[in-house]
């Protein structure tokens, strides 16, 4: 994928912030803290176009990024499962997506993060899924990969990729200190979208 231009558009919370569905569409989701932000970042080649933070829970809304001046919209969508979000923001987060994925009808791919080292937990279970019910593609990619060996993750992928019932290479690991999984991620995301 050219990157030529990438702009923040704008937060949404429910529909009728969103813009409209004119073009493809690719949202990523995942646990606070799993690097949702960091990995928008380094697929788009820009420090600090999605903010990052050590503080888990920051992205709070639905974030609309344009790519390359009416392309695609790239979505960073708030993260969950984070326990001292309160409760009120927590109860927020499910019908928030939920409402997304159903009224989006130009997401074409939903690239779902996960930690490397804890795999898929019960809530990311539920939005892969609920990804299919909503006619969307669930991407799975696994984060922070530096934080393991050469030989784990090796181990880890194989493993993830059995638990799944899929084949390993459709596991995409990534990190973003080591810029690994870029090429692959976009690749997935340019079969999906058609552009690129
Ligand atoms: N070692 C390592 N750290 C990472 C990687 N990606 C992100 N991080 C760190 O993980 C923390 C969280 O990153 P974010 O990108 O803000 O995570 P997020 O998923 O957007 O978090 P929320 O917006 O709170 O849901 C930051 O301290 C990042 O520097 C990675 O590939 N490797
Ligand atoms: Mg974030």
């Amino acid at each position: 994928m050219k990157i030529s231009q990438v702009e923040f558009l704008k937060s949404a919370e429910g529909p009728l912030d969103y813009p409209p569905a004119d073009r493809p569409e690719i949202a990523f989701a995942g646990r606070s803290n799993v690097g949702k932000s960091s990995l928008l970042n380094t697929l788009v080649e820009r420090k600090k176009l999605a903010r990052v933070s050590k503080q888990p829970g920051r992205t709070q809304l639905i974030n609309f990024f344009d790519l390359n001046n009416g392309e695609m919209y790239l979505v960073d969508l708030p993260g969950y499962g984070y326990a001292s979000v309160s409760k009120k923001k927590k109860s927020d987060w499910g019908p928030m997506i939920e409402t997304y994925l159903d009224r989006r009808p130009n997401l074409m791919g939903l690239v779902c993060l996960m930690d490397i080292r804890r795999g898929a937990e019960e809530d990311d279970m539920q939005l892969i899924e609920a990804a299919p019910h909503f006619g969307i593609q669930p991407i799975l990619v696994f984060t922070k990969a530096d934080k393991l060996s050469k030989q784990k993750r090796g181990n880890r992928r194989r493993e993830i990729a059995e638990n799944f019932g899929v084949s390993p290479d459709e596991i995409i690991l990534f990190s973003t200190k080591e810029r690994l999984g870029k090429r692959e991620l976009w690749r997935r995301i340019e079969q999906l979208t058609g552009i690129g």
